[in-house]
């Protein structure tokens, strides 16, 4: 029977990186997988990436899975019609709540249809940390609620980007994350490297753990934390002469960064993609103040496609104004850029298909 995993946890935690490794590990044991991602609006980044990686992917947009349960569904069964293995989806990193409105109204709903693996939520280790030290100053109390919550409600934690972590840092996060969520299993992986990944694979794969139990979550917190962020989603037309497309990313990801620090508007998660027909340049911005990570390789061109998607504490509105106005200082006269869409949008006040108040049979 076809597996579905879900892999939820904060924005930038690494959740889009780890499905890709995944699919990979999948792929390379002959397994057809396909991948479903989520979004408040479309244009994601996230789809583009993967379907650059080879991937097979369905988006549900517009809303997320708890608040669209039936156009999850409607993702899993296209994904069932073409006898996939596995199937790998990605919540909204704002959302929690997932055990009690997408694990336990998928075990009724998909009954028969799917075997549902583990909730598992994968953690940036610096946001961990500071949650773990009450010290996520930056973020408004009601948006860390909702990492805190997401943590809660795992059924496996997975402290991602172990590559950048000392073996004493992995082993002390280790101990206080079990101390402060004592009814997930822990895992230490690095979603970029592999390390640690196929671990907690093989425990993907054991019956009975998913779904196991509930957090208590308050609505009005969570909508306040959602509200809080603003989320941009908007896709353009960039042509110039021969264009050195990492030095203007860079440059483009380094000033945004620079004006959200100096208007003290946290940074929840920057992504934009950069693509040609000769190939794609990713750049994230996952935290205030922290250098972009890029993956790909563009050439040299006079034409490329960018798609971006920023999630920060501040109005929707004044975050696409930031974000074109620093484009066009990025651009100066030597590259034109044409805006096709552009969603800026508050996200509103979650109200899901399904909300379970007791952990359902498996
Ligand atoms: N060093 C390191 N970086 C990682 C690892 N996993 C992810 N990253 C980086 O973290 C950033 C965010 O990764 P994503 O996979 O896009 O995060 P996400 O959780 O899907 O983010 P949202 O979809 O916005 O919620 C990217 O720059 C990744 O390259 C890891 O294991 N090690
Ligand atoms: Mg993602």
């Amino acid at each position: 029977m076809t597996r579905l995993m879900f892999i939820g946890g904060f924005l930038g935690a690494g959740k889009t990186t780890l499905i890709g490794k995944t699919a990979e590990l999948f792929a390379g044991k002959n397994q057809k997988v396909g991948i479903i991602t989520n979004d408040q609006a479309s244009e994601l980044v996230d789809t583009a990436l993967l379907r650059c990686g080879g991937n097979e992917t369905a988006e549900v947009s517009g809303s997320c899975f708890c608040c669209n349960f039936p156009a999850l569904e409607a993702a899993v069964e296209s994904f069932l019609e073409k006898k996939v293995s596995v199937i790998l989806a990605e919540p909204v990193g704002s959302c929690t709540d997932i055990s009690a409105t997408v694990m336990q109204p998928s075990k009724d709903r998909l009954r028969g249809k799917v075997r549902l693996a583990p909730l598992s939520v994968v953690a940036d280790p610096e946001r961990l940390a500071a949650l773990l030290r009450n010290d996520m100053a930056g973020f408004l109390p009601s948006a860390v609620y909702i990492l805190r919550k997401q943590l809660e409600e795992a059924d496996a934690i997975l402290i991602n980007k172990k590559d950048l972590l000392s073996p004493a840092t992995m082993a002390n996060l280790r101990h206080e994350a079990a101390k402060a969520f004592p009814e997930a299993k822990i895992y230490l992986i690095s979603a970029k490297t592999g390390d640690g990944v196929g671990e907690w694979l093989a425990d993907m794969v054991l019956d009975g753990l998913s779904g196991t139990h509930l957090a208590e979550v308050d609505y009005d917190i969570y909508a306040e934390g959602e509200a809080a962020l603003g989320w941009l989603n908007a896709e353009m037309k960039l042509t110039g002469d021969q264009v050195q497309w990492k030095p203007f990313a860079e440059r483009y990801l380094h000033l945004l960064s620079d004006t959200f620090a100096s208007k003290k508007a946290e940074i929840g998660h920057v992504k934009l993609l950069l693509m040609s027909d000769e190939g794609y340049l990713a750049g994230n911005i996952t935290k205030t103040g922290e250098m972009p990570q890029f993956r790909g390789y563009l050439p040299d061109s006079g034409i490329a496609t960018m798609t971006l998607n920023a999630r920060v504490q501040m109005l929707p509105d004044e975050l696409q104004a930031f974000a074109f106005d620093t484009l066009a200082r990025t651009c100066g006269d030597a590259v034109a850029f044409e805006v096709g869409t552009s969603n800026c949008l508050q996200p509103g006040r979650p109200n899901p298909t399904y909300r379970y108040d007791a952990v359902a049979s498996a």
